[in-house]
């Protein structure tokens, strides 16, 4: 085991977040195994952190509940910006990181590409849902819009720059899962440890 690696706090966060339209309670290990207990009274979301925990190697516990009556946008918005915070916060200083990850993802007549850069200046570029995915229903409660926003709330509340694309797809279903996956796989790659890299990967030393 690499110094680099050993002189890694436990990456590890725990985020709660309580407002008057949903409580959310998060925990996170970024050096899981994939394993998740999820439970965000959101099915198809439940769903797309299931599959980023075990595509990542993240173990995620999330419990949230809110004013799902009204729409999923407010529950589903704020577990997004709690994971977010909490990733940040695992990652601490960032020494011994690989940084950068990218990964191109199939399921069926869906390719999506992720490329992840742990550079602690938000940016999300996102492109390529064909006309109408915004409007569409997945599941009957899940808004095609909101997987963007997802994307929106981790890159921002994390630190990332994340480039998402779809590249083909046609079942929403199918489209938003390959995109959850993508991000994961690529994620997977940049957060973990490197025993090559001796401290902050940055010519500036610091991210
Ligand atoms: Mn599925």
């Amino acid at each position: 085991m690499s110094a680099s690696r050993t002189a890694q706090h436990p990456r590890t966060a725990q985020g709660t977040r309580s407002t008057s339209e949903s409580t959310v309670e998060l925990d996170l290990n970024l050096d899981g195994t994939g394993q998740s207990h999820i439970d965000t009274s959101v099915p198809f979301f439940d769903h797309m952190l299931t599959a980023f925990a075990k595509h990542s190697l993240t173990d995620l516990t999330v419990r949230a509940s809110g004013d799902t009556n009204i729409d999923a946008h407010h529950t589903v918005e704020d577990i997004s910006i709690v994971l977010g915070q909490a990733i940040r916060e695992a990652l601490g200083d960032k020494s011994g990181i690989s940084r950068y990850g990218d990964a191109l993802v199939p399921l069926d007549e869906a390719l999506a590409q992720a490329v992840v850069d742990i550079s602690g200046r938000p940016y999300l570029v996102h492109s390529g849902e064909p006309a109408g995915f915004e409007h569409h229903l997945i599941g009957g409660h899940f808004t095609g819009s909101l997987v963007r926003h997802v994307f929106e709330a981790i890159t921002f509340g994390a630190g990332l720059t994340v480039h998402v694309r779809v590249l083909a797809g046609r079942d929403p279903h199918h489209i938003a899962e390959a995109e959850f996956k993508a991000f994961a796989r690529a994620f997977r790659q940049a957060k973990a440890l490197d025993p090559h890299v001796v401290g902050i990967p940055s010519t500036k030393g610091a991210l």
